[in-house]
């Protein structure tokens, strides 16, 4: 994916919105940003944090709220917005995390910065059986986890939505990129269930839209269980969200199962690749995109590719019941 710039009104189902801020946008972001670095106690998963958060995010540069907004109405035919020239030096960074389970938890410009641009999509939550339920996760290589399928692994990690067991999946995934491997071709993977819909055939549409499939938590979560038997497409018939994880989701019967890798073959035909640079930030909306992972081949030496992951969820309302004290954390 390339990124140049477009200007401040996307058109309405544009394919894939982008968004690269001028020097003079960065420079407002980082101002923004490096006041959340300043405000007590600078840290991400603290409530007061994070309000203070909200009140800064509706001051981001004019253009980057608008392509929020219009993302948000429709996220177009491939579902994903690409932000580029977000205030990140690489230079000034620590080694990238090595070990399991690694988060964010104090306020660095690279934090603030995501947390902005994400409370102005939506509200940003996170689950407390994953990741003790930190607001920014790392997304980084981990030695004795290479096989795994999950954000910490370097095999090609299958298409998934996130979460997809979960009642509350998010709406989107944010990643942002802190340092990009070098010489390694570790894209995140894309596909769009807008655009694979025109090639699947009608018979197998109506068995994806049936109760003949059940998905298992993934291996970042905890506790959790399998889902009732449920649809892998639902909603519209013209413009379905997706529920699946290669990985996690079964189907109950050989008719469902032949259907199930048809339709992984086909998100594999329409897949793109989008490998991110330091600086730029990738929202995926969770309803209508997969997303995944190209192998690579960490070297452990605190250069590797390092991510930070956000999700957000656009009505706090539906899990308010899950949420302490109306915070981000769902239990
Ligand atoms: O590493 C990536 O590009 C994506 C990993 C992933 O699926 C995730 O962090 O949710
Ligand atoms: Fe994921």
């Amino acid at each position: 994916m390339t990124t140049e710039a477009h200007t401040a009104s996307v058109p309405a189902g544009a394919d894939a919105y982008r968004l690269r801020l001028t020097d003079a946008e960065r420079e407002e972001l980082a101002a923004l940003a490096r006041k959340l670095t300043e405000t007590a106690p600078a840290l991400v998963d603290d409530p007061g944090w994070l309000a203070a958060a909200r009140h800064l995010s509706s001051r981001l540069p004019v253009r980057l709220l608008d392509t929020v907004r219009t993302y948000r109405h429709d996220p177009g035919a491939d579902g994903t917005l690409l932000l580029s020239g977000l205030p990140i030096d690489e230079d000034a960074l620590p080694d990238t995390p090595d070990v399991a389970e690694s988060v964010q938890r104090e306020a660095t410009v690279p934090a603030a910065t995501a947390v902005l641009i994400g409370l102005q999509l939506g509200e940003i939550v996170a689950y407390r059986e994953e990741k003790s339920g930190a607001l920014v996760q790392n997304v980084v290589p981990v030695r004795g986890l290479e096989a795994s399928q999950s954000n910490a692994g370097s095999v090609p990690l299958e298409f998934h939505i996130e979460n997809a067991f979960h009642p509350y999946r998010p709406d989107f995934v944010g990643l942002t990129c802190l340092r990009q491997a070098v010489g390694q071709n570790a894209g995140t993977t894309v596909a769009s269930i807008r655009r694979a819909l025109p090639l699947i055939e009608e018979s197998d549409r109506r068995v994806l839209h049936q109760a003949r499939f059940v998905t298992v938590p993934p291996p970042s979560f905890r506790s959790g269980s399998e889902t009732p038997a449920r649809p892998v497409l639902d909603g519209s018939p013209d413009d379905p969200n997706i529920v699946v994880d290669f990985h996690a989701t079964t189907a109950l019967d050989d008719e469902a199962k032949q259907v199930l890798e048809r339709l992984r073959a086909t998100m594999m035909d329409i897949s793109a690749s989008v490998e991110l640079s330091a600086g730029e930030l990738v929202f995926v909306d969770n309803r209508v995109v997969l997303h995944g992972r190209a192998p690579f081949t960490p070297n452990y030496d605190g250069r590797d590719r390092w991510l930070q992951r956000i999700f957000v969820h656009l009505d706090n309302r539906r899990t308010r019941v899950l949420r302490a004290d109306n915070g981000a954390v769902m239990t």
